[in-house]
C-alpha cells in the first residue's frame, strides 16, 4: 500500500491511533463509547477516538459559557486578530490537513486542498469584517434625541456538521462567530472525527500563544443523544446545522420550540439548464465535475441535467464520453478524478437509488456498478452513472449523496424553469447559455427559486464571499460570506435622550 505521506501528515496534525473526542481549546477528554475511523479510500482502520457522553458535553458548555464572558469583552478587531492568526496556521498545517481530510473523508486531494483554501478564505474575510460590524444610525421623531443600533454576541454557537465538507463548514461558522463575540461547540461528523480533532489542535495553538479561554473552542465527537442535548440546550443560542433534511426538520423545530436561532443547511437537488446557446464544451465540463466531484457528496452536486431538445443528443453523447474517460480511485492518487463513498452504506443508498430509478422507468446511458478488485478494496468505490428520467419520479426528486446523474430533455426556457424548481429542495441551480434574455429571465423573479443561481458556471464550488444557502427543503439558513454574520448577532435597537424633557413618541401627552 502507497502511503502518500498519511502517516507524517497525522503526526504534523497530532492525531494518535488513540485519540481523546472531546475538547475544549485542544485540552482533551471523552467519558464514552469508543468510534473506529477507517479510511473510505483504502478501508484501513486509521485512529480510534473515545466520544464524549452527556457529563462531557456538560463540561464543555460550562467551560464555554465561562470563556463567553471573557471573549466578549475583547474589541471585535482584536478577535479578528485571533481569527487572522488562525487564518496563518491554517496555510501552514494546509498539506497535512487537506490530505487528511482526502484520506479520512475519501474527496479527492485536490478537492481537499481547496476545502482548507475555503477555510483560510473565510479567515480573511472574517478579519476584515471584524471592523465593519456595522449598524445603522437613524433620525429621531424626537428632539434633541439619538438612536442607532447595534449588533452584540449571542453567547454560544453550537456547530453540527456533516462528512461531506469536514472541515470548511464548521471554519465558516467559527471564523464569524468568533469576530462576532461568541464562543463556539463543535459536533463533528461521527465520520470524520479526526478532521475534527485536527482543527482542534490547530486553533489550540493559536489560542494557547495568546494565551486566550480555551472554551472559546469546544467540541465533542459523539452520537445523535449529544446532537439532541445540544439542539435542546438553552444555553446555545444558535445552532447552526448542515445535514439531511429529514434531520434538519427535526432541529428546526427543537430549536424554535424554545426560541433559539438555527441556521439550517440541508438538502439540495441542483440542476444546470442547458440551452440551444449554451457554449457545450463548458456545459460538459461543468456537468461533469458537479455530478462526480467529490464523488456526488457535495449538497451542491449537480443531480439534474435538463437540456434543450435541439442539442440532447449530442450532450448526452459528449458525456457518455466524458465519463468512459474518468479515472476511479485512491483519491489521494492526483491522476484520479472520482475517489470513494463515505462507507458501505452509502454504496447501499447508491444502488437502491439506481434500482429505484430502473422501477420507475429511468434507462441508463452509462451503467453504475460497485467496483471491486484490489484498488476497491474498501468496498466503498462505485462508478459514476448517467440515467434518462422524467422530473416527477420520486428518486428524482429525493437527494440521493452519490454520483447518479439524470437527464431530462425541455422544449421551452419556460418548461425548463418549471422543471428545475418542480423539487422540494432549493439550494443550487445553472444556467449554461450565451443568450442575455436566457440568463437574465433564469435570474430573474420568474426564474431560479434556489439560494445560488449560476450562469455559465456549475452548480458547485461556491465562492465563500456569497451568502450560501438555499429555499425551500434547503432549510433557508445562510452561511459564511455577505452580510451573514448579521445571523450570529443579536440586534439592539438604542435611543438616547439628551434633552431636559422627556417627550414620548407618537406625540402622546402623558403630564403628572
Ligand atoms: C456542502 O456541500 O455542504 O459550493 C458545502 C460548494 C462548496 C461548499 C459545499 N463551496 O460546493
Amino acid at each position: 500500500d502507497k502511503d502518500f505521506g498519511i502517516e507524517k501528515s497525522l503526526k504534523k496534525l497530532g492525531i494518535k491511533s488513540e485519540n481523546k473526542g472531546v475538547s475544549s481549546g485542544g485540552k482533551y477528554f471523552a467519558g464514552g463509547s469508543v468510534i473506529e475511523s477507517y479510511s473510505p479510500t483504502d478501508g484501513n482502520l486509521i485512529a480510534k477516538v473515545k466520544s464524549g457522553n452527556e457529563e462531557d458535553y456538560e463540561k464543555v458548555v460550562e467551560t464555554a459559557k465561562q470563556a463567553f464572558l471573557e471573549f466578549r469583552q475583547m474589541p471585535a478587531p482584536k478577535r479578528g486578530e485571533l481569527v487572522r492568526q488562525f487564518g496563518m496556521k491554517l496555510r501552514e498545517y494546509k498539506e497535512d490537513l487537506g490530505k487528511l481530510v482526502s484520506y479520512e473523508m475519501g474527496k479527492s486531494l485536490q478537492e481537499g486542498l481547496g476545502e482548507v483554501q475555503e477555510m483560510i478564505d473565510i479567515c480573511d474575510f472574517a478579519v476584515g469584517l471584524s471592523r465593519q460590524l456595522h449598524g445603522y444610525t437613524m433620525h429621531s421623531e424626537r428632539p434633541l434625541h439619538r438612536m442607532y443600533e447595534q449588533y452584540h454576541p449571542l453567547g454560544i454557537v453550537g456547530i453540527i456538521s456533516a462528512f461531506n465538507f469536514p472541515v470548511a463548514v464548521w471554519s465558516w461558522n467559527t471564523a464569524l462567530s468568533w469576530i462576532c463575540g461568541n464562543v463556539t461547540i463543535w459536533k463533528p461528523s461521527e465520520k470524520t472525527p479526526l478532521c475534527a480533532i485536527a482543527c482542534q489542535n490547530i486553533i489550540a495553538e493559536v489560542l494557547k500563544e495568546n494565551n486566550l479561554p480555551l472554551g472559546i473552542s469546544g467540541m465533542i465527537v459523539g452520537d445523535h443523544t449529544i446532537g439532541e442535548k445540544m439542539v435542546a440546550d438553552r444555553n446555545v443560542a444558535l445552532v447552526s446545522f448542515t445535514g439531511s433534511t429529514r434531520v434538519g426538520r427535526i432541529v428546526g423545530v427543537k430549536v424554535a420550540e424554545r426560541f433559539g436561532k438555527s441556521i439550517l443547511e440541508l438538502g439540495g437537488n441542483n440542476a444546470i439548464i442547458i440551452t440551444e446557446n449554451a457554449d457545450l464544451d463548458m456545459s460538459v465540463i461543468g456537468a461533469v465535475f458537479g455530478a462526480v466531484g467529490t464523488a456526488g457528496q457535495r449538497c451542491t452536486s449537480t443531480r439534474r441535467l435538463i437540456i434543450h431538445e435541439s442539442v440532447y443528443d449530442e450532450v448526452k453523447n459528449r458525456l457518455v464520453q466524458a465519463y468512459g474517460q474518468l479515472k476511479i480511485g485512491n483519491p489521494l492518487d492526483e491522476k484520479n478524478h472520482v475517489g470513494p463513498l463515505i462507507d458501505v452504506d452509502a454504496v447501499k443508498q447508491y444502488e437502491a437509488a439506481i434500482e429505484k430509478c430502473k422501477k420507475e422507468g429511468g434507462t441508463f446511458v452509462v451503467e453504475g456498478e460497485v467496483l471491486s478488485g484490489k484498488d476497491y478494496k474498501s468496498g466503498c468505490y462505485v462508478k459514476p452513472c448517467i440515467a434518462e428520467v422524467e422530473n416527477s419520479y420520486e428518486i428524482v426528486q429525493n437527494e440521493t449523496f452519490a454520483p447518479i446523474l439524470y437527464l431530462m430533455k425541455y422544449r421551452t426556457l419556460d418548461e425548463a424553469i418549471a422543471m428545475q424548481n418542480d423539487v422540494p429542495q432549493g439550494l443550487s441551480s445553472a444556467i449554461m447559455t450565451q443568450n442575455l434574455r436566457e440568463a437574465e429571465l433564469f435570474l430573474s423573479h420568474a426564474g431560479s427559486d434556489c439560494g445560488i443561481a449560476n450562469v455559465n458556471i456549475g452548480t458547485s464550488g461556491a465562492e465563500i464571499g456569497g451568502a450560501f444557502g438555499g429555499e425551500k427543503e434547503t432549510g433557508g439558513g445562510r452561511e459564511s460570506g455577505s452580510d451573514v454574520w448579521k445571523y450570529y448577532m443579536r440586534r439592539q435597537t438604542n435611543t438616547i435622550n439628551y434633552s431636559t424633557a422627556l417627550p414620548l413618541a407618537q406625540g402622546i401627552k402623558f403630564d403628572l
